[in-house]
C-alpha cells in the first residue's frame, strides 16, 4: 500500500493534529484505508501486474533504495492486500475492502459511512460478508489467530509500526531538526530548515544567525547572514554601517495553521495514472519532512522559484520577497512558524517557537489563524468553536508574550478570518479527485463521509446544511471583529499593531472580476488551502494593505540598493 497517501491523508488535509486515530467508524485510519484502496484499485486496473513494483518503487524513493527500509518491509506486510485488492478491482468498492478487514467498522449508535455510491446499505453488508471470508487468511497472517474482529491500528502492524514511529518523530517539534548550535536557524533546507526560516550561515555559533543586528559593524563575518560584512577600505567605514545602519531594516514572520505554512497535497499522488511514473515520487521524503507544507513558496514567507514541477506549480511572491527587494539589508530575515491545524490555543503554545530576541532588528508578524478555531470535527459543531471571550483571552495572551521579548518598532498585523462560505457553494457539486477517473465521487460526498467519521476538516463550513454554514461564518465573522477591536483599541508602548481583513474574499472577487473560476485558487485534494494560483495573488493584496495601512510594517526604500546588489550580488543566495 502506498504509505505516503495513506499518512498524508491520515493528517486530514492539514487540519488535524498528527494523531492517528480519532473519529468514530475508524475514523482517520478507516479514511486513509478507503482513499488508499480507492487509488490502488484504480492503478490495478491501469496496470495491474505492476503494483507490487510500483509500490516498492515509491518505497526507494521515500527512503533510498534498500533492501529492507522500513517502507519496504511494510509493503511486504501489507502484500497480500495489493493482490487482494487486483482481485477485487471492479467487483467491490473500497469501502467493501475495508470494512472488511475491519479497519472501518460501525460503532454503536453511529450511522454506516461510505464514500464510494452503494445501491443500498444490505448490498454493502452482504459483500462485506463475501470479502471477510477472503480477508481472514491475511489478517490471521497479521495478528494470529486470537480475536482479529476488533479494530486494530495499522499502525501496530510489525513493519508498519516503525514507518509510523518515524513520522510522528518528524511531526513533532517546531524547531529545526538539524540546528547545532540551538539559535532555531538550520543550514539544511527541510525539516523546519530554511525553507522555514532564514539559512544560517554558520551553524555552530548561536552569535550568527539571521535577523541580530550586526557584531561590531559586521566588518570580520557575516553575523546577520545578510550577505553583508567587510569594510569599504576607501572610505574606511563598515559596508553594513554604510548601506544597512540607517535602512530601518526589518524580519518577517507569518505566524499561524496551515494556510499560513501554504499546505498542499500534490495531486499526481491521487492520480492512478501517474502514480507509476518516476517522476511524481521525485522527492517524497521532502514533502513528508516538510509536513506537505511549502513555506518556501508561500505567499509570506516564499523565496524560490519552483522547480519539482511534477508535484507543484505556479509563480511565487511574498511579503518576503517584497520587503527584501525594498532593502536588501533584510536579505534571509524571514521565519514561517505556522503549523498544521493550530488554533489560537496552539498560538498561545508555539509562540515561543518566534526566534527574535530584544536586541535584534524589529520584526513585522503577521499572525493569523484562517479557520480552525470554527472548524472542527465534532457533530455539534457549533458549541465546539471557539468563543469570542476564549479567543480575545487567547490572541492577547499571544501579544503580550510577544511584547515582552520583541524588538521596539516591532509590529503585528492581525489578519481575519477567513469567509469560507465559499467553499460548499463552489464545490459540492464538482467531482473530487479521487472519483474523477470513474466520474462516481463528488466533493459532497467526500465532505458527508468525513463528517459520518468524525474526521471533518470543518464540520461547519462542509456541512450540507445551509443554516450551519452561515453559522459558522457569523463566528468567524465575530472573532475577525476581536482582532480588529484588539488592533485599534490596545496600546503598547513597545510595539504597534494592525487588523488586516482575510485577503482571501479580495483574492476571490479579483479573480472572478478576471473570469477566473473560484476552484481554480484552491487545492483540488482537500477544496480549501489557497493553491500556488492563489499565493501570488495572496501577497500582492496583503501588500498593498500592509503598505497602506501600517507602512512601518514593511519599511523604507533602501537608497543603497543598487550598491549592495553590485557589491554583494546574491548575498549568498538563501
Ligand atoms: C518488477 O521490477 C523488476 C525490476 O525493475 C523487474 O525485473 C520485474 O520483472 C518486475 N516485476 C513485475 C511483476 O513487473
Ligand atoms: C525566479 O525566476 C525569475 C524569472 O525567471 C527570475 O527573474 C528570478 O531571479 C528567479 N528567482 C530566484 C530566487 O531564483
Ligand atoms: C463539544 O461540545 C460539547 C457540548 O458543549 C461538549 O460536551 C464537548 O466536550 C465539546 N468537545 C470538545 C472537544 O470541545
Ligand atoms: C517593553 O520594553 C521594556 C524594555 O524596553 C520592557 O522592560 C517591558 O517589559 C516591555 N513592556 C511590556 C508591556 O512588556
Ligand atoms: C461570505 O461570503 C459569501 C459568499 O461566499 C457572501 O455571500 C457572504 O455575504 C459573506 N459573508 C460575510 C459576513 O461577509
Ligand atoms: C440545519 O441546522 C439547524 C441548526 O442546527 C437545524 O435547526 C435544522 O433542523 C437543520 N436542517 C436540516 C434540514 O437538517
Ligand atoms: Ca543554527
Ligand atoms: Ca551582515
Amino acid at each position: 500500500m502506498n504509505l505516503v497517501v495513506f499518512i498524508g491523508i491520515a493528517l486530514i488535509f492539514g487540519s488535524v493534529p498528527p494523531t492517528l486515530s480519532y473519529g468514530v467508524n475508524g475514523g482517520v485510519q478507516c479514511a486513509a484505508c478507503t482513499i488508499v484502496s480507492g487509488i490502488f484499485g484504480q492503478v490495478a486496473e491501469i496496470h495491474s501486474t505492476d503494483i507490487l513494483n510500483i509500490s516498492l518503487n515509491i518505497c526507494d524513493h521515500l527512503f533510498g533504495p534498500s533492501t529492507n527500509n522500513a517502507c519496504r518491509k511494510a509493503v511486504q506486510i501489507l502484500e497480500p492486500l495489493l493482490f487482494l485488492l487486483i482481485e477485487l478491482q471492479g467487483k467491490v468498492t473500497p469501502d467493501t475492502l475495508c470494512y472488511a478487514l475491519n479497519i472501518c467498522h460501525q460503532d454503536h449508535g453511529e450511522k454506516v459511512c461510505h464514500l464510494f455510491p452503494v445501491p443500498s446499505n444490505n448490498l454493502l453488508q452482504s459483500e462485506i460478508e463475501l470479502v471477510k471470508i477472503k480477508v481472514k487468511p491475511i489478517l490471521e497472517g497479521w495478528y494470529g489467530t486470537d480475536d482479529h474482529s476488533k479494530g486494530k491500528n495499522i499502525c501496530e502492524l510489525p513493519g508498519v509500526r516503525d514507518l509510523c514511529a518515524y513520522l510522528s518523530t518528524i511531526w513533532d517539534g517546531m524547531e529545526p531538526a538539524y540546528d547545532f548550535d540551538g539559535d532555531k536557524f538550520s543550514s539544511s533546507e527541510k525539516w523546519r530548515g530554511s525553507h522555514w526560516r532564514g539559512r544560517d550561515c554558520f551553524d555552530v555559533n548561536s552569535d550568527i544567525y539571521p535577523g541580530r543586528r550586526p557584531y561590531y559593524a559586521d566588518v570580520n563575518f557575516d553575523a546577520n547572514c545578510n550577505g553583508i560584512w567587510g569594510l569599504d577600505k576607501e572610505a574606511g567605514i563598515p559596508w553594513e554601517t554604510k548601506f544597512c545602519a540607517a535602512s530601518k531594516s526589518r524580519g518577517i514572520v507569518m505566524f499561524g495553521d496551515s494556510v499560513g505554512a501554504h499546505f498542499h497535497f500534490p495531486s499526481a499522488w491521487f492520480n492512478p495514472a501517474l502514480i507509476s511514473k518516476d517522476a511524481i515520487f521525485k522527492n517524497p521524503t521532502g514533502v513528508l519532512l516538510d509536513e506537505f507544507d511549502w513555506p518556501q513558496y508561500s505567499f509570506s514567507t516564499g523565496f524560490k522559484n519552483i522547480t519539482d514541477p511534477e508535484l507543484i506549480q505556479g509563480h511565487v511572491d511574498s511579503i518576503y520577497l517584497r520587503m527584501r527587494k525594498r532593502n536588501l539589508c533584510n536579505h534571509r530575515d524571514y521565519q514561517n512558524v505556522c503549523r498544521n491545524g493550530a488554533t489560537s490555543f496552539d498560538l498561545v503554545k508555539n509562540v515561543k517557537n518566534i526566534a527574535r530576541s530584544f536586541n535584534d532588528k524589529p520584526l513585522t508578524i503577521l499572525l493569523g489563524v484562517f479557520g480552525n478555531d470554527v472548524c472542527n470535527r465534532f457533530p455539534d459543531t457549533l458549541k465546539n468553536m471557539t468563543s469570542t471571550k476564549q479567543f480575545y483571552k487567547n490572541i492577547m495572551q499571544v501579544i503580550q508574550s510577544l511584547e515582552k521579548t520583541l524588538p521596539a518598532k516591532s509590529h503585528i498585523a492581525l489578519i481575519g478570518l477567513v469567509n469560507g462560505s465559499f467553499i460548499y457553494d463552489t464545490l459540492s457539486e464538482r467531482l473530487h479527485p479521487i472519483g474523477e477517473y470513474h466520474g462516481n465521487v463528488r466533493y459532497k460526498d467526500v465532505f458527508k463521509w468525513f463528517e459520518c467519521m468524525q474526521i471533518s476538516p470543518c464540520n461547519g463550513w462542509l456541512s450540507e446544511n445551509k443554516s450551519i454554514r452561515d453559522a459558522t461564518t457569523k463566528r468567524a465573522v465575530e472573532l475577525s471583529h476581536v482582532m480588529k477591536y484588539i488592533a485599534t483599541s490596545y496600546i503598547s508602548k513597545n510595539i504597534s499593531l494592525s487588523y488586516v481583513p482575510n485577503p482571501l474574499t479580495q483574492v476571490i472577487n479579483n479573480w472572478a472580476k478576471k473570469g477566473g473560476e473560484v476552484w481554480q485558487l484552491f487545492e483540488p485534494i482537500d477544496g480549501f488551502h489557497p493553491n500556488q494560483v492563489a499565493q501570488p495573488i495572496i501577497a500582492d493584496i496583503l501588500w498593498k494593505t500592509l503598505k497602506s495601512t501600517a507602512p512601518e510594517s514593511i519599511g523604507p526604500i533602501n537608497p543603497h540598493n543598487k550598491e549592495i546588489l553590485k557589491m554583494f550580488g546574491d548575498q549568498g543566495g538563501h
